[in-house]
C-alpha cells in the first residue's frame, strides 16, 4: 500500500520531497492519509474518495473548489489568513482537481493546516460555542455565493428520499436481517410523519435553500491551540440545502455525552449546557440573515438529523453494510442503538431546547 500511495502522490503538485504517508482520522466513508514532506515544505492530506457513494467526483471537487475560492476572498477581505482559515485544494501536476488511478479510484489532495486540534466530543460549552461560531460564519460567508453547486448527492438530508430508500431496502431485505430488528424498525415507522413534515417545509420553500456543509460533526472543525475555531474541513458534502442540516448535525455530534457507536447506552444522552453553548455561538453569527421559519425549526432539526442517522445506520445494517465502514457485523446495529438513545434524550429535553433557542434569540435581537 505504502508504495502505491507514493506512486499516487507523484501525480499531485506537492512541494518538496515526500517522506512518509500514513493513515489519518476516523472517517466512515473515504480513506484519508497524511503526506509528510522533508524539511520546511508543506505537508498534505491525500484522500481516496469513495466512488460508491460519490457518483460524480469531478463535480464534487468542482463544488469544493468554488466554495473554497469564495471563502478565501471573504477571509482576505476580513484580514484573515486564507491558507489557514479555509481548505486549499492541491491540484495534480496536470492541473486537475483529482487524480484517477489505473483501478479507476479517485484521489484528491489539500494542504495540511498545521498546529491545529480536532475533537471527537465537546468538553465545554465554550468549545461548543466556538464550533457554533465556525459553522455560523461558514454559512454567513457563503450566503452571497452566486455560482451554482452541482447536486452531487441527490436527496442527502431529504427525508422523503430517505424513506424511499428505506421502503426499498425493507422490501428486498437483502441480508435477511429484517426479522431480527422489528423493534428498531418500529422506532423509525412511528416517527415517519413528523419527520416528513419538516422536509415538506423545505419543499414548499418555507425554509430556504442555501449553501450548506451537511456533515458538521465536531471532528470536521479545526480549532487552534487556544480553542478558537479556525477552519471547517471535509467539504465533500457542500451542497445547496437547508441550514438546519448543519445546525442539527452539529447538535447530534457536540451534545452527545457518549460516542456515536457507544456500546454502553448509559453514556449516551444530550448535554444541555453544550446545547446552549453551541446554539449561542451559532446564532451570534447567523442572527443577521436567518429567517423566523429557520429559527422556529432549529431545535427540531436536532431530532430530525439524529433520527435520519438512526434510519441510515439501521438501513445499512438491513442492507448488509454497504455504505458505512464497519468494524464488525453488528457495528451498524450498535450505532443504531446509540443514536436512538440520543434521539430519545433529545425528545425528553425538547421543550427545554426550544426554550433555550427562544431565550438566545431574544437576547440577540
Ligand atoms: C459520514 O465519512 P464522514 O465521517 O465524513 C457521512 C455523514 C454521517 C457520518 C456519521 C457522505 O461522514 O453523513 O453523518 O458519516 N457522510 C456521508 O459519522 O454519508
Ligand atoms: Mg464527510
Amino acid at each position: 500500500m505504502e508504495e502505491t500511495l507514493f506512486k499516487i502522490s507523484e501525480n499531485f503538485a506537492f512541494e518538496g520531497t515526500v517522506k512518509e504517508i500514513r493513515p489519518l482520522g476516523e472517517g466512515l466513508i473515504n480513506d484519508t492519509f497524511l503526506v509528510e514532506t522533508e524539511g520546511n515544505s508543506p505537508n498534505y492530506i491525500l484522500q481516496r474518495k469513495n466512488k460508491n457513494i460519490f457518483k460524480d467526483i469531478p463535480a464534487m471537487m468542482e463544488n469544493i473548489y468554488k466554495v473554497t475560492s469564495h471563502l478565501k476572498k471573504k477571509i482576505v477581505a476580513q484580514g484573515g489568513d486564507p491558507l489557514r482559515e479555509a481548505l486549499t485544494v492541491t491540484p495534480t501536476i496536470d492541473g486537475k482537481l483529482y487524480f484517477k488511478d489505473k483501478e479507476d479510484q479517485y484521489w484528491a489532495a489539500c494542504l495540511r493546516i498545521e498546529d491545529t486540534i480536532t475533537y471527537e466530543y465537546a468538553d465545554s460549552p465554550a468549545l461548543a460555542a466556538q464550533g457554533g461560531k465556525g459553522i455560523g460564519k461558514f454559512q454567513a460567508m457563503l450566503a452571497d455565493m452566486k455560482e451554482p453547486l452541482s447536486d452531487i448527492l441527490p436527496g442527502f438530508h431529504n427525508m422523503r428520499f430517505r424513506f424511499q430508500q428505506w421502503d426499498d431496502v425493507l422490501k428486498k431485505d437483502p441480508a435477511g436481517r429484517k426479522a431480527e430488528v422489528q423493534e428498531e424498525i418500529n422506532w423509525i415507522e412511528s416517527r415517519r410523519e413528523e419527520m416528513l413534515a419538516l422536509w415538506a417545509k423545505a419543499e414548499s420553500g418555507e425554509i430556504p435553500t442555501r449553501v450548506t456543509h451537511n456533515d458538521t460533526k465536531i471532528s470536521n472543525i479545526l480549532f487552534d491551540k487556544q480553542g478558537n475555531v479556525l477552519c471547517v474541513i471535509d467539504l465533500d458534502t457542500v451542497l445547496s440545502s437547508i441550514v438546519l442540516n448543519d445546525y442539527g448535525d452539529a447538535i447530534r455530534s457536540y451534545t452527545n455525552a457518549g460516542k456515536e457507536d457507544d456500546e454502553n447506552l448509559d453514556n449516551v444522552y444530550v448535554k444541555m449546557d453544550i446545547f446552549e453553548g453551541y446554539t449561542s455561538g451559532y446564532l451570534s453569527e447567523t442572527i443577521s440573515f436567518i429567517t423566523p421559519a429557520e429559527i422556529e425549526n432549529l431545535a427540531f432539526s436536532a431530532k430530525y438529523i439524529t433520527f435520519e442517522q438512526v434510519l441510515r445506520f439501521l438501513m445499512d445494517y438491513i442492507d448488509g453494510d454497504n455504505y458505512y465502514k464497519v468494524k464488525n457485523e453488528k457495528h451498524n446495529l450498535v450505532r443504531t442503538h446509540a443514536q436512538y438513545k440520543l434521539l430519545q434524550s433529545m425528545e425528553e429535553n425538547y421543550d427545554k431546547m426550544c426554550q433555550i433557542v427562544d431565550d438566545l434569540v431574544k437576547k440577540l435581537k
